[in-house]
Parts: C-alpha cells; sequence; structure tokens
C-alpha cells in the first residue's frame, strides 16, 4: 500500500533534514509525526518515526545545556573589530588590557589572575575597537568556549613576557593553538588550508620591556619569529610604544574609512563608514542604506590618487581616507 504522504509532511521532513539543534529536529518530528496519514500503508515510517523521537529525547537529556564556562567566551563583538589579547601566565594582558582600554580587568604579580574573558573599548582615532582579555593559555588545559572565541577574532594580540624566556613562550602557545587547529601568522597561507583549519593574523607584543632583561628577550625573540610576524616591543606597565600596538591592530584588521557627504556640505569626519579593504563604492551605498545601492546612479570621490569630486562608477574600488558623495 504506497504511503500517499502529504506535502506537509514532506515540508515537515525537508525541516528535520534541515535542523541543526536537536530542539529543532524535536520540533519538525512532532509535526512530521502529527501529519503523517494513520493507515497501514505507513505504519512502519510511523514506528521509525516514534523510536526516532525517543532517540532525540534521551540525546537531548544527555547534552547539558552550554555550560556556564562556555557561555563565559562568548563574548559579543562590539566597534569596529574584536581582537583578542593570548599569553601564558603572568605575562602581562590584563596590564596591557587596561591601559588600552581603561576597563577594568585584575593584574596581580602572581600566574592565573584572569579567571574568564573580559571586554573593553580601544579607541584608535576615531573607531571603536573592542579587546578581550582573556585567562592564561595553559598547556592541555583549554576552556570549552576559549577555541571558538579565538576562531571568532578579527586579530589576536600574543602578550609575552620579554623577561621570560618569549620564545619558548612563543613555542608553548603556537603548539597549543596547533592542537586546536588553529594556525597564527601575518599573512594568510597561499595554498588552501585543511578543512577545520583557521588562519588568525596575529601581532606579537613583547612586554616588560623596560625591566634589564627585556632586550636579550627580544633579541632571541626576533632573531627566532621576526620572518613570519610583526613583533613590537612595549611596556604595558610603563605605557611604551601603546600608540604603535593601536596602530598596528588597525593595519592588521584590513580594514578602511570613508566618509559620506552630501552635496554642498563638508562630511562628518567623526562617522566613518568602515569597510573591508577592496570594498567599493556599492559596498559604501550599502552600508548606508540597502535601498541605496538598488538606486545609486554615480558617485563622486575626493582622496589621494583621484582629482576632486572626480565622477566614479559603482564597481570603483574605494580608498582609506576617501569623501564619497553618492548620487542616486
Ligand atoms: N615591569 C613590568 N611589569 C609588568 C608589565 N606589565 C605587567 N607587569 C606586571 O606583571 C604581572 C602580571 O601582570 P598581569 O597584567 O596580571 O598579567 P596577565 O598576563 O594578565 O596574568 P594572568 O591573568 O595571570 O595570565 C603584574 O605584577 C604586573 O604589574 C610591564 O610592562 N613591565
Ligand atoms: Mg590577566
Amino acid at each position: 500500500m504506497p504511503a500517499n504522504l502529504t506535502p506537509q509532511y514532506l515540508e515537515a521532513e525537508a525541516k528535520f533534514k534541515q535542523a541543526k539543534s536537536i530542539p529543532e529536529k524535536i520540533k519538525a518530528l512532532e509535526v512530521m509525526m502529527a501529519v503523517i496519514p494513520k493507515h497501514k500503508g505507513t505504519e512502519r515510517l510511523r514506528g521509525q518515526l516514534k523510536s526516532r523521537m525517543a532517540k532525540l529525547k534521551e540525546e537531548l537529556q544527555k547534552k547539558p545545556a552550554v555550560s556556564r564556562a562556555e557561555q563565559a567566551y562568548n563574548v559579543k563583538r562590539e566597534g569596529a573589530a574584536q581582537v583578542v589579547l593570548l599569553g601564558l601566565p603572568n605575562t602581562g594582558k590584563s596590564t596591557l588590557f587596561t591601559r588600552l582600554t581603561h576597563a577594568p580587568s585584575d593584574v596581580a604579580d602572581y600566574p592565573f589572575t584572569t579567571q574568564k574573558p573580559i571586554p573593553g573599548m580601544m579607541r584608535f582615532e576615531n573607531i571603536q575597537i573592542q579587546l578581550v582579555d582573556t585567562p592564561p593559555i595553559q598547556m592541555d588545559r583549554i576552556e570549552p568556549g576559549f577555541p571558538n572565541l579565538i576562531r571568532n577574532a578579527n586579530v589576536i594580540l600574543v602578550v609575552l613576557d620579554l623577561t621570560d624566556d618569549p620564545v619558548f613562550q612563543m613555542e608553548v602557545l603556537l603548539e597549543e593553538l596547533n592542537r586546536l587547529r588553529i594556525l597564527l601568522g601575518e599573512s594568510e597561507p597561499t595554498h588552501p588550508m585543511d578543512p577545520g583549519w583557521a588562519f588568525k593574523r596575529t601581532v606579537l607584543l613583547g612586554n616588560k620591556v623596560d625591566l634589564k632583561p627585556a632586550l636579550e628577550g627580544l633579541r632571541s625573540l626576533e632573531a627566532r619569529f621576526k620572518e613570519a610576524y610583526t613583533i613590537l616591543p612595549v611596556s604595558a606597565r610603563e605605557e611604551m610604544n601603546l600608540e604603535e600596538v593601536k596602530k598596528e591592530v588597525y593595519r592588521h584588521l584590513d580594514i578602511l574609512r570613508v566618509y559620506t557627504k552630501i552635496p554642498g556640505k563638508e562630511p562628518d569626519r567623526t562617522e566613518p563608514v568602515i569597510l573591508k579593504k577592496g570594498s567599493t563604492i556599492e559596498d559604501v551605498a550599502l552600508s548606508v542604506h540597502k535601498d541605496f545601492a538598488a538606486k545609486l546612479r554615480y558617485a563622486r570621490v575626493w582622496g589621494s590618487g583621484k582629482f576632486d569630486g572626480q565622477m566614479v562608477k559603482r564597481d570603483y574600488p574605494v580608498s582609506e581616507g576617501d569623501v564619497v558623495e553618492l548620487h542616486l
């Protein structure tokens, strides 16, 4: 006897197949069970649905909801980008974080002071960038949720203590991240990465450069990692080179700022439109309003390498600092 499955049933089945979470699956399955024609021809199928439901409910019981620790690592991105500080214990991550953001985070001269990620906003010129202070990386003891925080970051700042064998610290960190299938570096590898791997643009900060033995540490760090990374010597405590840190963060974010204006008026330089490098006039229009992009006829652009008010089309690539007048 044919099953004669109804369109509602097939629709619910499609939803079931697409469902990513167990509750979603259960919901779709409930609909399937409710609308399936109840006759002899569907008896077997109904039996299968029932046992599937039982299994899903069992799974739901077993799987704990996202743990509290994991939730702590779910840091909502704010501002132009999210930058995550990483390092071994006591390297000065929290000191640097508080100096750059003026947000509070505990600092102490013993390790493992920071217990969970702490977000704060760092101002760079006319934009706000989010920094996230993190607990220290420890061998084989990464909290659940930490890998995701790293994977979601736009840029990583590795904080190394120059007075305590920074090369070894970096090697420990790289080994740990390798285990998590996260690759750090200055620029993305040209060959495609294996599935499951993530690449993160990274800047190395050699901290505590105010202390005597730091110079030797800096030399060895440069000798070993200069080719692969930008390395900046800093002192969080003495606030040395912190402006440089902000500049390097911005440079590694691969974003640009443009300013929109209306005809006859000056642009508002305090309100940049932030876009990925390589964006076009059309992207500028989109970021202002999605209708603008559709209605756009042309734009005028002011900036280096153009004559003032140059007329351009929607596919024209914009550069850092450009002023754009959209014409609909
Ligand atoms: N001399 C010197 N000491 C620093 C500097 N930055 C941090 N410290 C000191 O290093 C110690 C650790 O600083 P924290 O900022 O707590 O280091 P952390 O990396 O956040 O430590 P954990 O949270 O335990 O991983 C404190 O005693 C700081 O005062 C620096 O630039 N120079
Ligand atoms: Mg800390």
